[in-house]
């Protein structure tokens, strides 16, 4: 079975492979997408280190002067919308090479670099090369990513990292965004046709219509300020504190800072370390007491952001004291998340099934998402707990058995969802099948 599903998920990678760049997936998402790019080129490290090298080579490519890394890059027509067009990343006051979006997703690149290194030097040889010059040489951009997302995303030090669509969550519709996006009412705007309701079963399973308007309208607010980060600031109606990100960010420049010293980068090293502490402490001081899950704050209106959304193990993402990392490890895997009794396969809901917002077929709002329970898991080896991460993998890999490789699955009955052949599902049973 094992070596069946690796086959299968190497023959997706293969198919979505353009060459340089694999797309997120054949029809829903055919471009290079920021952090599926990072989980792909885990997955593709465990089939060849040169294409994971060059996979995460056309990403950096398309990094802005600012050093920031865009979410999507455009290097071919496609129906894609929102396409270049309307992105128009051409009119940034820094504007980069390639045609990209002009928004960021979470930091998970270092994750895929640490992998890429590792893997290199289990084989060995010219593969151990490979890896070794590449991340000695890349670093520079990598380390400029964070070192932007620090500075522009966090500028009074606070340790939360701010976003300024729901899609730089890469959690597009969560009810961790309910109330920001019930503040954020579209005026006149160009209209436009979405494309994505055309790849999947059913309409219900991606955002709504409205959801979707909302998401348009903000692209057209960073783009009449020709995404000048600190006129965005001021100016766009969705600004909130994203703590999964933060998490992302605090064991992405940890990860880093580790590379950076052990390629003779001190500064570097001591720079990234600090920004790790900050993220990890701002991401501590946001877990509710109460609840034991980490909030997202609102910053337009100051208000913290309830919701049972799998954000809320950010801890578990991060890192935290002992007693933070035991009280969320027994809430995921109790009855209100992956204990809960009516799930099909005992791995993360992106939404509790107890929640009233829980919805188990659209999007974020309830399906479990196989590349989250990838870095759940991924995350709990490198803090030390391999029993968790062990017994999510073993649960992940019987839901992959069904060899579609969707983009999330119904947590009730198991049924697949959105995209097939979706890069990073695949990437994510290719690295467990390792
Ligand atoms: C918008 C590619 C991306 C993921 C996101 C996921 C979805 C895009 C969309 O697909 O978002 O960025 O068009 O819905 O929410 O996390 O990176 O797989």
């Amino acid at each position: 079975m094992t070596a069946a599903l690796a086959d299968a998920a190497a023959a997706v990678l293969r198919g979505n492979d353009l060459g340089h760049l694999t797309v997120a997936s054949p029809d829903l998402y055919p471009h290079q997408w920021s952090w599926d790019t990072a989980f792909v080129a885990v997955g593709i490290s465990r089939l060849s280190v040169p294409r994971a090298v060059a996979e995460m080579t056309s990403l950096l490519a398309a990094q802005w002067p600012s050093g920031m890394i865009p979410h999507i890059v455009f290097d071919r027509p496609s129906a894609y919308f929102p396409g270049p067009e309307r992105w128009r990343s051409e009119l940034a006051i820094d504007p980069p090479a390639l045609r990209t979006s002009g928004i960021c997703q979470p930091p998970v690149h270092s994750v895929a670099l640490a992998c890429i290194l590792q893997e290199g030097r289990r084989r060995g040889g010219s593969d151990r090369r490979t890896a070794e010059d590449f991340v000695a040489g890349t670093l520079p951009g990598w380390l400029a990513w964070h070192r932007w997302l620090a500075a522009s995303r966090d500028p009074e030090g606070h340790g939360l990292v701010e976003i300024h669509h729901s899609w730089e969550s890469g959690m597009d519709n969560s009810p961790r965004w309910d109330f920001p996006y019930s503040r954020v009412m579209p005026g006149e705007m160009e209209p436009f046709t979405r494309t994505d309701t055309r790849h999947v079963g059913e309409v219900r399973q991606r955002p709504t219509d409205e959801e979707y308007r909302r998401y348009i309208w903000l692209v057209d607010q960073m783009v009449a300020v020709r995404y000048d980060e600190e006129a965005i600031r001021k100016t766009i109606d969705f600004h909130v504190a994203d703590v999964f990100f933060s998490a992302l960010l605090a064991l992405t420049a940890e990860i880093i800072g580790e590379l950076a010293e052990e390629f003779g980068r001190r500064a570097d090293a001591a720079e990234m370390s600090e920004v790790a502490a900050r993220f990890r402490a701002g991401v501590a001081a946001a877990v509710d007491p109460e609840t034991g899950l980490a909030t997202d704050r609102d910053l337009r209106s100051g208000r913290l952001l309830h919701s049972a959304a799998l954000s809320g193990f950010a801890p578990l993402i991060s890192g935290a004291e002992a007693d933070v990392l035991a009280r969320q490890r027994e809430l995921l895997l109790g009855p209100d998340w992956c204990g809960h009794r009516a799930l099909r396969h005992a791995v993360p809901p992106s939404t509790s099934p107890a929640a009233a917002q829980f919805d188990r077929r659209r999007y974020w709002r309830g399906p479990q998402w196989p590349v989250m329970t990838w870095l759940f898991s991924w995350a709990a080896r490198r803090h030390g707990d391999a029993e968790l991460a062990g017994r999510l993998r073993e649960e992940a890999l019987r839901q992959l058995g069904d060899l579609s490789f969707a983009e999330y699955y119904d947590p009730l009955s198991g049924q697949a969802l959105g995209s097939r052949a979706q890069s990073w599902t695949a990437a994510a049973a290719l690295d467990w099948t390792a």
